[in-house]
């Protein structure tokens, strides 16, 4: 693979309704896009989901943008590249910027598929044919707009319901949600807003036979979730906690965590995700795909990637049209009859980009070429 050109794309790209979590409310996603083309003229394409804030992670769009140009960029057009699987030791000098390396090496992995015409699901290990899609819904101002969001994604066929938690908004959103759907697949996500202090809150939760509690202490504290763990039945998932497959290791030697969810974003890229899932089932760890509400191109690879045979939770994988009014790929992702996303059997990507949209609503694009 001779890459000669590197194009990166900003868009913002407004959400259909806001998506709020114990860090903050959003109403439209800054998007980088990156594609990358070969000396033949074939292309691959990734995505960056760095938000506006230093929230989720420390990564910011901006700065992505920045380290995007000045290291990681220059870094791929001054090396040679045979396969994927090369440019994480050519990004090496650069510390962190997972989710400005997982962009590039993405598009890196759609631009392999291609050239050999098979799916990206091959070169990452899927081999299921469709993957389960549960849906995560963010904290809303009431109850009663919790309960009928959470009534349409049944009704939509999603298999699994993730609701977003804070302080004051947790216990009773639970309990109103086992009341009017009894004993449908249920989990929240804290995002890291409690603290050990919050033990009786646990224990209340803990009655309620979750499917899992996600990330509820600080992002940075695999000690507190061991310690957390001693103390409730309902399996720990870990989301912000795992940023490589060491921390995995670590988690798991601490009993930090049962479960984990996986986000290339957030790990360093796809083959890095890869590698954590089939890391989970030998240490006995349960798994699935976490989403950063991704367009059509950053979502064809969490649907790779929950197509792996580790991957034993639905996924925060939903239909294009949760999030967005059109998608910028064709066709757009959508739900089966069977609340299911179908695994592409086409080369790449599986869904054509949509460029002439990318284009026109692009706020910015550059390239950088050999
Ligand atoms: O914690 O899993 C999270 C979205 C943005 C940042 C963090 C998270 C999320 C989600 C949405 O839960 C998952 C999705 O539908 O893409
Ligand atoms: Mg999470």
């Amino acid at each position: 693979m001779e890459i000669r050109k590197v194009d990166v794309y900003f868009l913002e790209m407004k959400l259909k309704g806001e998506f709020r979590t114990s860090f903050g409310s959003l109403l439209a996603r800054p998007v980088v896009l990156v594609r990358v083309e070969e000396k033949g003229g074939e292309e691959g394409w990734g995505e960056l989901v760095a938000e506006w804030g230093p929230w989720y992670s420390y990564e910011t769009y901006d700065v992505s943008l920045l380290v995007l140009r000045k290291f990681i960029i220059p870094l791929l057009l001054e090396s040679e590249i045979q396969r994927p699987e090369d440019f994480q030791r050519i990004v090496s000098r650069v510390r962190g910027y997972p989710m400005a390396k997982t962009a590039v090496e993405e598009a890196l992995v759609d631009l392999f598929a291609r050239l050999r015409r098979v799916p990206i699901a091959d070169l990452l290990g899927g081999d299921r044919r469709e993957i389960v899609s549960g849906v995560s819904i963010g904290i809303k101002p009431t109850i009663d707009e919790l309960l009928s969001e959470v009534r349409r994604r049944v009704e939509e066929g999603y298999q699994r319901i993730k609701i977003k938690i804070e302080p004051g908004f947790d216990l009773k959103p639970v309990e109103a949600i086992k009341r009017e759907f009894g004993d449908i697949p249920l989990q929240v996500d804290a995002n890291g807003a409690y603290s050990l202090r919050d033990i009786r809150l646990f224990r209340e939760l803990d009655k309620h036979g979750l499917l899992m509690i996600e990330q509820p202490l600080a992002w940075d504290d695999l000690l507190a979730h061991s310690i957390l763990s001693r103390k409730i039945s309902t399996p720990i998932c870990l989301d912000e906690s795992i940023k490589s497959l060491q921390d995995l290791v670590v988690g798991w030697m601490l009993g930090s965590l049962e479960i984990v969810n996986v986000k290339p974003s957030r790990v360093g890229g796809v083959i890095a995700a890869r590698e954590i899932l089939e890391a989970a089932p030998k240490l006995g760890l349960g798994a699935w795909i976490g989403g950063m509400l991704e367009t059509g191109i950053g979502r064809a690879f969490l649907v790779a990637l929950a197509s792996h045979a580790a991957v034993n939770y639905p996924n925060d994988i939903s239909a294009s049209d949760r999030y967005w009014e059109e998608d910028i790929v064709e066709p757009p992702w959508i739900l089966t009859a069977r609340g299911t996303i179908e695994v592409p059997s086409r080369p790449g990507l599986g869904v054509e980009v949509l460029i002439d949209s990318i284009e026109k609503m692009s706020r910015e694009k550059w390239s950088m070429a050999k």
